[in-house]
C-alpha cells in the first residue's frame, strides 16, 4: 500500500546548491514550522501508543495520526519532490524508534541494500518531535557515505568518526537522508525516551526534468563542481570515484541521459 503525493508550485523547493550539496553529504535537514505545542500533542500520542502495546511498526500512522501532518507540511513536501519528483509517493514500511533511557545504542549500518546504481530512487525521512541532545541518543550519520558499501560486520567494529554528525536538533526537524547512509542510534544516557519516526519515500518515474528550483544554466559549473569536492573520508582514489558517481547523479537527476558510462570522463581535472 502506498499513498500518492500531489504538488503545487508553491511548494518550497530545493535549490540547485541544496541538490548539489544533499548529492555529496546524502542528507538534508528540513525545519518545520509547527507551533511547538504540535510537537509535545504528537509525543503525547506516541507514548499512549508505546504505554497501550508492543511498537505497532507501519500501523503508527494510523495509530499517531498527527503524523500525517509532519509528512504533508509544504517544505517536507518541497524537499521529496525535489530529490524523488513529483509524484513520489510514502512506502508502506515505517518505524517508530523509541530510544529508552539506558539504551546501549546500535552499530553503524545501512537501512538499503546498496543497490548498484547511483540514481535516488527512496529516501529517509527521519522526524524528531523533541529537542533532542546529545545526553537523549541522537542518531549520528556519517555524511558522505551514502555510496560507500562496507561490509556490514565490518561497520560493527568502527566508533567514532571526526566527521560523524550528531542529530542534535530542535524539535520539529526532518532529516531527508539516502537509503543508504551509514547511521546509527547513540547510546541513550538521559532520563527521557527518545522518539524518531523513520519514514520512507520513493520516487515512481526516473527523473526527465529537474523537480527542484534549478536553473539550467549554472548547471554545466555545477557538474565540474563536484570536482572540487573532497570528503574527508576520500583518499585520492575514493575522490575520483565519488565524483564520477555525483557527476553521473546529477546528469541523472536532471533527465539527462548517456549511452555510455565514460562521457563523464571529460570532467576529470
Ligand atoms: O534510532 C535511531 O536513531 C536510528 C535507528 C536506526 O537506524 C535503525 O534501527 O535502523
Ligand atoms: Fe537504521
Amino acid at each position: 500500500m502506498s499513498e500518492s503525493k500531489s504538488t503545487s508550485p508553491a511548494l518550497p523547493l530545493l535549490s540547485d546548491a541544496e541538490m548539489h550539496t544533499f548529492l555529496v553529504q546524502g542528507y538534508h535537514l528540513v525545519q518545520t514550522d509547527f507551533a511547538p505545542d504540535f510537537h509535545a500533542a504528537v509525543v503525547r500520542e506516541l507514548e499512549a501508543v508505546f504505554a497501550g502495546g508492543p511498537n505497532p511498526g507501519n500501523e503508527i500512522l494510523e495509530r499517531a495520526p498527527l503524523l500525517q501532518q509532519v509528512y504533508e507540511h509544504p517544505r517536507v513536501r518541497g524537499a521529496l519532490t525535489s530529490v524523488l519528483g513529483h509524484d513520489y509517493e510514502m512506502h508502506a514500511h515505517r518505524h517508530c524508534h523509541a530510544s529508552p533511557p539506558g539504551m546501549r545504542g546500535q552499530q553503524w549500518h545501512q537501512d538499503d541494500v546498496n543497490r548498484r546504481h547511483h540514481q535516488i530512487w527512496r529516501v529517509l525521512a527521519m522526524y524528531y518531535p523533541q529537542d533532542v541532545t546529545a545526553e537523549m541518543g541522537p542518531t549520528m550519520i556519517l555524511p558522505g557515505t551514502q555510496f560507500r558499501n562496507a561490509p556490514t560486520a565490518r561497520m560493527a567494529s568502527y566508533q567514532t568518526f571526526r566527521t560523524q554528525r550528531a542529530l542534535c536538533v530542535p524539535a520539529g526537524t526532518v532529516a531527508i537522508t539516502h537509503y543508504d547512509i551509514w547511521h546509527r542510534a547513540s547510546p541513550n544516557r538521559s532520563e527521557r525516551t527518545r522518539y524518531m519516526l523513520k519514514f520512507l519515500f520513493e520516487r515512481t518515474h526516473a527523473p526527465t526534468q529537474p523537480s527542484w528550483n534549478a536553473d539550467p544554466s549554472q548547471h554545466e559549473e555545477l557538474l565540474t563542481d563536484f570536482n572540487r569536492v573532497w570528503l574527508p573520508l576520500d583518499n585520492q582514489s575514493d575522490a575520483y570515484k565519488h565524483r564520477v558517481l555525483w557527476m553521473n547523479a546529477w546528469q541523472w537527476l536532471q533527465g539527462i541521459r548517456r549511452d555510455t558510462e565514460d562521457s563523464i570522463i571529460d570532467h576529470y581535472p
